[in-house]
């Protein structure tokens, strides 16, 4: 048996090295490694409460908004301090624009190079002054820029390919787009600095939501004008991985964007395919291949983080979160099929390329989720903006100052999966702070019975028939949309 050892496979934003044992052409057991230390939980230890909201928010420069909303939900649980319905509705408005964009920004320019040879613009002679500009800078800095770093299947005809590297250049402008809402309603971006326990301290006005408004009408008609059917063209061309990269049936879904009453996802956990009502209570994380002392599972309120580098066994610097003892995927994918029953559109795009249900758990079903997520996103957003009253108070003021004791959850969502911060304090100081986080989850490694983490069950089976097959398991790896910054934290 061949061992292979790819690396590195994220894009941007950490190092995550993939070990596989190949036998036959195929993967049949993959290792997901997080290759370095971070220790954000650690140095929360002996701050004051609210830190964890500046600090924590800067465990990840591409989900720049959601570990501080996820910290700014576990301080209002310890403070216990009720949002009112203007600053629930401004945070959902933060978190809805922040991971429409950066879905955008994973399927266009981290996960585009994976299937389209953008060599391709050497043949472009039309109008499009974007894709004019582009030729001519390449033509400058050397045509290698634009080509393939790996071997690969690559669309190269240039009638496919030249409208998908438009819309990659499209979607840049439409992340910067939804920045600059971000900036206005969050006072700047990434990092926002208007979060707080109680609310949001961003003053609004009418100008200021019709300033919104018209940018989400412009991310949202992106959208379902050029994202979805892009994700649709991939999946027409590669309908393999409709087969690649299944994994286990388990999906986890806290629930969410409740500011308008009923929440736009409940809550909900897949395991084997069967549905169960989520417990967070359920939720451990197991350290036996992690480089932390201790071993086996500990419920995640109790986690322990004292790195152990070299550590007996070990091989990775990612935990391994279990539910039920379960390893679990979380993402869009977990989203949308765990609420499937109150939006179809996931199922219907399913429908329109000819695939089943159970397709759904692939490379190309998490792309498509991704995709129909983003319009759902941005659909509520318009309904937000169009509740947000500007004569209302957008927070309650809390004395962050006070000897707070005592302990604080907060679940949230972010564009990988689901997240969760934790807080225990005394007199006004933080003793335990625990980040449960969506690449953690995806990337784990085994836990304490053998068994793999979501993302090297799903590299089992891979064909790997270019090269070294990097761009194989590349697109395995990423339609989980990796973050190696966020999944050690
Ligand atoms: Ni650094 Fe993050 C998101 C969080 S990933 S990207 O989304 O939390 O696990
Ligand atoms: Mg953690």
């Amino acid at each position: 048996m061949a061992q292979k050892v790819l690396a590195p496979v994220t894009r941007i934003e950490g190092h995550l090295s993939i070990e596989t044992e190949v036998d036959g052409g195929k993967i049949v057991s993959a290792r997901t490694k997080g290759e370095m230390y971070r220790g954000f939980e650690n140095i929360m230890k002996g701050r004051a409460p609210m830190d964890a909201a500046r600090i924590t928010q800067r465990i990840c420069g591409v989900c720049h908004e959601v570990h501080g909303i996820a910290a700014s939900r576990a301080l209002r649980d310890l403070y216990g301090v009720e949002v009112p319905p203007n600053g629930a509705m401004l945070i959902d408005l933060i978190l809805a624009l922040h991971i429409a964009c950066d879905h955008m920004l994973h399927f266009y320019h981290l996960s585009l190079p994976d299937y389209v040879d953008f060599a391709a613009l050497a043949s472009f002679q039309g109008p499009d002054p974007a894709l004019k500009r582009v030729k001519q800078w390449v033509a400058e800095k050397g045509p290698a820029l634009l080509a393939p770093k790996v071997q690969g299947d690559y669309i190269a005809e240039p009638a496919t390919a030249l409208p998908l590297l438009a819309n990659y250049i499209e979607a840049l402008e439409m992340v910067g787009l939804g920045s600059s809402a971000l900036a206005t309603l969050g006072g700047k971006t990434p990092f926002c600095h208007t979060i707080f326990p109680g609310g949001v301290t961003t003053e609004i006005t009418e100008d200021k939501l019709a300033k919104i408004s018209s940018i989400a009408d412009s991310l949202y008609s992106f959208v379902v004008t050029a994202y979805i059917p892009d994700v649709k063209t991939v999946c027409r061309r590669y309908p393999a991985y409709f087969t690649i990269g299944e994994g286990y049936h388990n999906l986890l879904c806290y629930g969410g964007f409740s500011s308008l009453g009923s929440p736009l996802f409940e809550a909900g956990v897949i395991i084997d395919g069967e549905s169960h009502p989520f417990d967070a209570g359920a939720i451990t994380e197991d350290l036996t291949s992690s480089f932390y002392k201790g071993n086996g599972a500990t419920e995640f309120r109790k986690g322990l983080t004292e790195p152990e580098p070299g550590k007996q066994g070990a091989y990775s610097w990612i935990k391994a979160p279990r539910y039920m003892g379960h390893p679990l995927e979380t993402g869009p994918l977990s989203r949308v099929y765990v609420n499937a029953g109150k939006d179809d559109r996931f199922l219907k795009l399913m429908e329109e390329l000819e695939q089943p249900k159970e397709r759904a758990f692939s490379t190309m079903g998490r792309h498509l989720a991704r995709a129909a997520e983003a319009a759902i996103l941005l659909e509520f957003a318009q309904q937000v903006i169009g509740r947000i009253n500007p004569d209302e108070p957008t927070i309650e003021i809390v004395d962050l100052g006070k000897p707070v004791s005592g302990k604080g959850l907060g679940l949230s969502n972010a564009g990988r999966g689901e997240l969760l911060h934790y807080v225990e304090a005394e007199n006004g100081r933080v003793t335990r702070y625990q980040c449960v986080v969506p690449s953690t989850w995806n990337f784990s490694p085994r836990d304490g019975a053998g068994r793999p983490g979501p993302v090297e069950r799903a590299l089992e089976g891979t064909p790997l028939e270019h090269g070294d097959g990097m761009v194989e398991a590349g697109r395995v790896v990423r339609s989980y949309d990796p973050c190696l910054a966020c999944s050690i934290h």
